[in-house]
């Protein structure tokens, strides 16, 4: 939990966290077409009552249009089409608004490309009954990455570390793309004023949630490199995640030395938990198990996201890239 001296701990465990409400699991895209198939078609098995939103940038290989057809036979999947490519920042801003404007209670973020594991699902959705954001963590304890080449996992590992201590944020996994949001948190975070792209784009949602006071959960995940198209990764991705990180915390010394705030919004009031679950102590590990399966529709309280019986993250952070 994002606390340093207990206090935000004590008070997380007397809160009350309100239902979850229909998740929407955006899947921002960018050429693809070999990974939009099978990655819809496993969201759409291991939650079944969830909704898919694919945000495609007019990827050239077709992807869009491989989504369209998905969309064609399938209620709970739709495609945000969008110009061209413009950063996956940009794609989940407005695969967010999307999902606000339409009702969800939870907004996914998800890769395309079969790294971040469907099947790892139920375990977030849990773990976000007892939390306001909840990440896939792959450097907490049970988290890990498989098929990557060690240079990869030194940036990554890299980047969180450097994140966490410039940043001053109690979390591991900082730059990692598999999370859980309820609604009420993305409405608390300032999107408009979210301008970063790539990893930087990640990282600043979570300073923002851990300085505006939510209570972020981190679950270990195996996070499982590509096996089919490219990465997008790119030098550009890595040097502004650098230069606005270090902005950043420079910026945050500098408020704390002159007595200014930083630019970060306040919490909002904590959402009434109308049947809303007890609050839980979040433990790491623990088994990814199949959620209810009733299909639901935005709006719908009675027909919030459920994930069966698994443990929930342990509240410690790490980071990804
Ligand atoms: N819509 C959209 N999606 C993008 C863009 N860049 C990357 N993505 C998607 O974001 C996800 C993560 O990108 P990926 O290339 O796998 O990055 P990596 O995992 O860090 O190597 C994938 O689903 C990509 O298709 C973009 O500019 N626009
Ligand atoms: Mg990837």
């Amino acid at each position: 939990m994002n606390d340093g001296d207990g206090t935000r701990a004590a008070q997380d465990r007397g809160r009350q966290f309100g239902p979850l409400g229909t998740a929407l699991v955006i899947i921002p895209t960018y050429n693809e077409a070999e990974n939009i198939k099978s990655i819809v078609g496993r969201v759409r098995k291991a939650v079944p009552e969830a909704h898919v939103l694919v945000a495609d940038d007019n990827s050239p290989d077709g992807t869009g249009k491989l989504a369209d057809e998905l969309a064609a036979e399938d209620d709970q999947v739709q495609v945000l089409h969008r110009k061209g490519k413009e950063g996956l920042g940009a794609a989940y801003l407005a695969g967010f608004h999307w999902g606000l404007d339409n009702g969800y209670g939870v907004l996914i973020e998800m890769d395309a490309d079969g790294s971040h594991q469907p099947e790892e699902l139920p375990r977030l959705l849990t773990a976000l009954k007892g939390a306001d954001l909840v990440l896939g963590s792959r450097w907490v304890p049970g988290g890990r990455v498989v098929n990557w080449p060690r240079s990869r996992e030194v940036i990554s590992r890299g980047g969180s570390l450097y994140s966490r201590l410039a940043l001053d944020l109690p979390l591991r996994d900082i730059t990692g793309g598999y999370r859980a949001f309820r609604r009420e948190t993305l409405e608390g975070l300032g999107l408009d004023e979210v301008a970063s792209q790539g990893y930087c784009f990640q990282v600043d949602l979570a300073r923002r949630a851990v300085k505006a006071g939510f209570h972020v959960v981190e679950v270990p995940i195996t996070f499982v490199e590509r096996e089919l198209g490219d990465s997008k990764m790119s030098r550009d991705i890595l040097v502004e995640a650098l230069w606005r990180v270090t902005a950043w915390g420079v910026g945050e010394r500098v408020g704390k030395i002159t007595g200014r705030g930083t630019d970060q919004p306040e919490r909002p009031q904590t959402p009434a938990p109308a049947h809303g679950g007890t609050p839980k102590s979040v433990e790491s590990g623990g088994d990814a198990t199949e959620s209810g399966g009733d299909a639901v529709k935005p709006d719908s309280d009675a027909a919030g996201t459920e994930a069966g019986g698994a443990s929930q993250g342990d509240g410690r952070s790490h980071r990804d890239g």
